[in-house]
């Protein structure tokens, strides 16, 4: 008798054990998705340090604060504490550009159309939101699923190139999981002063 409980209590104590070491299970992928693109997070200077507008550079404490935040793991605290660094530079004196830009959705070999990024009347800022927001709707999950974007500063006779962005699946399906707006750190991507891009993405 007192074997069997043991061996009872055992299977139940290996069971538990078992239930414990259980991972949860990941929630099946959507076939579609929305994406939206909410708005970004520019450096407050030109990849040379000067202001986007104005005369000057911006304080290189700042821009050290930055590239330290853009290193840390934690990508939402980083986006909110770069765009708060990037204010504080922009009531320092130094001048914000003036944002606009445009997005492609690719899915399958294939567009899915390209959005404006803009607003009428936004001027002056490192953290830019987007009119719409820009949607597409009904974006296959294909393993080659991906946003290629391109921001400008609007100036009276020469744009400045602030610098292109991609947004890949694993992006996409991050922010799917996160269900929140959700910022993607661009910043180590090709040759540009774009840090973040927030998203959105539900399933429909
Ligand atoms: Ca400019
Ligand atoms: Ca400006």
């Amino acid at each position: 008798m007192a074997s069997r409980l043991l061996l009872e209590a055992a299977s139940l104590c290996g069971l538990a054990l078992g239930c414990a070491a259980c991972k949860p299970a990941v929630e099946p992928l959507p076939a579609h998705v929305r994406v939206s693109i909410d708005g970004a997070v520019i450096s407050p200077a030109k990849a040379d340090g000067r202001q986007w507008d104005g005369m000057g550079t911006v304080p290189a404490g700042a821009l050290t604060a930055i590239g330290d935040l853009l290193r840390t793991a934690h990508p939402a605290a980083a986006a909110a504490s770069v765009a708060g660094f990037a204010a504080e530079a922009a009531g320092a004196g130094t001048e914000p550009p003036e944002p606009f830009g445009s997005a492609e959705l690719f899915a399958g070999g294939r567009s899915l159309g390209r959005r404006a990024l803009d607003r009428s009347g936004q001027r002056d800022t490192c953290t830019p939101g987007w009119k719409g927001p820009p949607t597409w709707r009904r974006v296959p999950l294909a393993p080659d699923v991906h946003v290629s974007g391109e921001l400008i500063d609007r100036d009276l006779v020469s744009d400045d190139v602030i610098g292109r962005f991609a947004i890949h699946r694993d992006h996409l399906v991050e922010a799917l999981r996160a269900r929140t707006v959700y910022p993607v750190a661009v910043g180590n991507q090709a040759a540009g002063q774009v840090l973040f891009v927030w998203i959105e993405v539900w399933p429909e």
